[in-house]
């Protein structure tokens, strides 16, 4: 309905063959897709993938009132950020190797972080910087000097905008938030939806006693006008879709397609939706790659009280792994304290893991290691690379080259041991990239099959770790 701008001609063609060919997949059942093209990500959802890892940040109202949910009655004068230093935010956010970063622009306290003219609820009437001061301009400057892409968050749910529940109205409003936003602080990487309290909550009625109608339409095709390139993000995308949690964790199959029947609206609920959101769908018309997001502590913005409750170097690392590694992008929250700086235990617990990761995927043990694909079957290959000599190994990494879709269904990887062949992992789906670990093992080669896959399968990128 809000198609990205394709590439080229043959893409668009392209996925409206994937659409049809998935339509009769679903209704014979058979799963035998044929020579049929199937759903392939835009340039903005490749590019968006391929950069992993971005940083979030939840600043706001909540900083200053240790909470995790405001009311909307929080009076602009206690917004006082004494020290705010968005570049050490974006430093941070590049060393750790994120790509890009996302700020909550207003929560759902409706409180704006940049002076917009839509309502006086904004810092405009708090203290900080003697009411001239721009907490979005701050952040879209520091990104872009520290070569990041910045992303907004501009909450749907708001508690304190009088319109809200009067629906045209409230729409009106948001569509003129947004148009600030995407007008003013030149290219957003990122458009985030929340679908919070959800479309059945009873708190997501107006001072009316209506429940707030969102014109999701209207408000998609906006973006899609003010900002062509950006990616937008919500349970139901339409680019991206939530992963389904906020632990961090992609399913396992994970697909990058979906069937947008089953997840229509941000905030969505019943039968089928997580799974949807977790695993996404072989047979989906959609290309929708999940994004997982959480905290780097337990809430999303900073409580002194959690100052000593911040995730370990080794639980980001599994976060990696469970994100990254099942085909989705990360998208790690690290919230500024009242002074407006990140803490130094965050800070220093991201460097940590841009040093582990480096560590972990420095050596690639089979790289320049001549090894050919053998397609076994229109729909199994599989290829044998000689490692040189026996040497321990625990990571396997493989990707798909998703500008063709994601085809992998099932996949085997083996390792030699002496003259024998043993199983180091059955797994499923591979997409953009898959990581498997396991116990330590001294192989002298490694052997990747594709086992099914949806079409004629493509060689796969292999990676071989330590
Ligand atoms: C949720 C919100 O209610 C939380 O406050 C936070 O913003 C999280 C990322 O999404 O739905």
């Amino acid at each position: 309905m809000f198609p990205h701008p394709r590439p080229t001609r043959r893409g668009f063609l392209a996925r409206l063959a994937g659409a049809a060919a998935a339509v009769r997949w679903l209704r014979d059942g058979s799963g035998a897709l044929g020579a049929f093209s199937r759903p392939i990500p835009s340039t903005s959802q490749l590019e968006w993938q391929r950069d992993e890892f971005a940083l979030f940040t939840h600043f706001g109202m909540n900083t200053f009132t240790d909470r995790e949910w405001g009311d909307g009655k929080e009076p602009p004068s206690i917004f006082a950020p004494s020290a705010l230093d968005t570049r050490q935010w974006a430093k941070a956010a590049r060393v750790a190797g994120a790509k890009t970063m996302i700020l909550t622009a207003k929560h759902h306290d409706g409180f704006c972080l940049w002076p917009t003219k839509t309502t006086e609820h904004s810092v405009a009437k708090s203290p900080w910087r003697n009411g001239r001061g721009d907490v979005v301009r701050e952040f879209v400057d520091a990104c872009r000097a520290e070569g990041l892409k910045p992303g907004l968050y501009l909450s749907p749910w708001d508690r304190h905008e009088p319109r809200y529940g009067d629906s045209p109205r409230y729409n009106d409003f948001y569509c003129d938030q947004l148009t600030e936003l995407l007008t003013r602080y030149g290219p957003i990487q990122e458009v985030w939806f929340d679908g919070a309290p959800g479309a059945t909550d009873p708190q997501g009625v107006g001072p009316n006693g209506q429940r707030q109608q969102y014109d999701w339409p209207r408000i998609w095709q906006l973006v899609r006008r003010l900002q062509p390139k950006a990616v937008m993000f919500s349970d139901a995308g339409p680019d991206i879709r939530w992963i389904g949690n906020e632990n961090g964790t992609a399913g396992d199959p994970n697909w990058s397609t979906v069937d947008p029947a089953v997840v229509k609206v941000p905030g969505a609920g019943g039968p089928g939706v997580t799974r949807m959101l977790q695993n996404g769908d072989p047979a989906g018309t959609a290309w929708r790659p999940g994004e997982a997001d959480v905290s780097i502590r337990p809430g999303w913005f900073h409580h002194a009280k959690e100052d000593a409750r911040v995730k370990s170097v080794d639980q980001l690392v599994d976060l990696y792994f469970a994100s990254v590694g099942r085909n989705s992008k990360l998208l790690l929250n690290v919230p500024p304290t009242k002074e407006g700086r990140l803490h130094e235990t965050d800070v220093a617990r991201l460097s940590g893991l841009r040093d582990r990761l480096s560590g972990t995927f420095h050596t690639d043990l089979a790289a320049k290691r001549a090894a050919r694909w053998q397609i076994a079957s229109t729909r199994a290959a599989a290829v044998e690379i000689d490692l040189g000599r026996p040497v321990s190994i625990s990571i396997v990494d493989l990707g798909e080259d998703i500008t063709h879709g994601q085809l992998v269904v099932h996949y085997t990887v083996e390792g030699r041991e002496g003259q024998d062949w043993k199983t180091l992992k059955r797994g499923n789906t591979v997409g953009c990239r898959k990581l498997d670990r396991f116990t330590p093992v001294t192989v002298s080669a490694v052997r990747v099959s594709i086992t099914e896959a949806l079409d004629t399968p493509r060689p796969l990128r292999v990676g071989v770790y330590a």
